[in-house]
């Protein structure tokens, strides 16, 4: 039996004026390709979180129901401290994670103020920004009653931060959650937190749970 030749059928003539959509979606796809096995572009939307060694402040272990004094170019675990900060376990007041957190402003000087810092590192990609998260409460024990400090990358201002602690208790800190972005402008990135609180006072601004997270502009995981 004869089979009849089936024609070749035609694409159907696009409306006029998609021509041009097509061959910018076509280009910017072959653009992202590129870019993708180049590695400039991440093939998921983000990485994992960034390494913070001791970001929770469990290290070194103070003992239960005490807090330890850290003085200028002394660590808590991979931190640094700048000034005077003091590491308390939970004995003392409630930790956001584990059982130790930080307060800022420490004891045993005339200048209370401190900071802590580490290096992080931070590979940098096209669209690539970082987030920072932590834990914020204040020293509920005395004032001020508003605790103020700064978040900082790189030795410059990220982020200002306060805290009321106002009803605040050592049992009920009532710890927030804080969070910024930066973009890297080198592979590694120094994070600091420090206190801006009235340096004569011994009861600072509390921190607890720094995290760094890898991010495709604001996609964070
Ligand atoms: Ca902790
Ligand atoms: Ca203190």
């Amino acid at each position: 039996m004869d089979i009849p030749d089936t024609p070749t059928k035609s694409p159907a003539p696009r409306p006029a004026g998609t021509t041009r959509w097509w061959r910018r979606i076509s280009r910017s796809a072959a653009l992202i390709a590129a870019l993708t096995g180049l590695g400039v572009i991440t093939a998921t939307p983000a990485g994992a979180a960034v390494q913070v060694p001791d970001g929770s402040f469990e290290f070194p272990q103070v003992p239960l129901n005490t807090f330890r004094i850290f003085t200028t170019g002394q660590s808590i675990g991979a931190w640094t401290v700048r000034g005077t900060v003091d590491l308390k376990h939970e004995g003392f007041w409630e930790a956001a994670d584990g059982v130790q957190s930080v307060d800022l402003n420490g004891s045993g000087t005339h200048n209370f103020q401190g900071a802590v810092y580490q290096t992080v590192s931070t590979p940098r990609f096209l669209l690539r920004r970082y987030m920072v998260t932590y834990q914020l409460a204040g020293n509920p024990e005395s004032g001020p009653r508003v605790k103020t400090g700064e978040a900082r990358i790189n030795g410059e201002v990220a982020q200002r931060f306060s805290f009321d602690t106002a009803g605040k208790t050592t049992t009920d800190m009532g710890y927030v959650t804080k969070r910024f972005y930066f973009k890297p402008s080198s592979s590694s990135t120094t994070l600091e937190f420090a206190s801006t609180t009235d340096p004569a006072s011994a009861y600072g601004p509390v921190i607890d749970d720094v995290r760094v997270w890898d991010c495709l502009v604001f996609l964070c995981r």
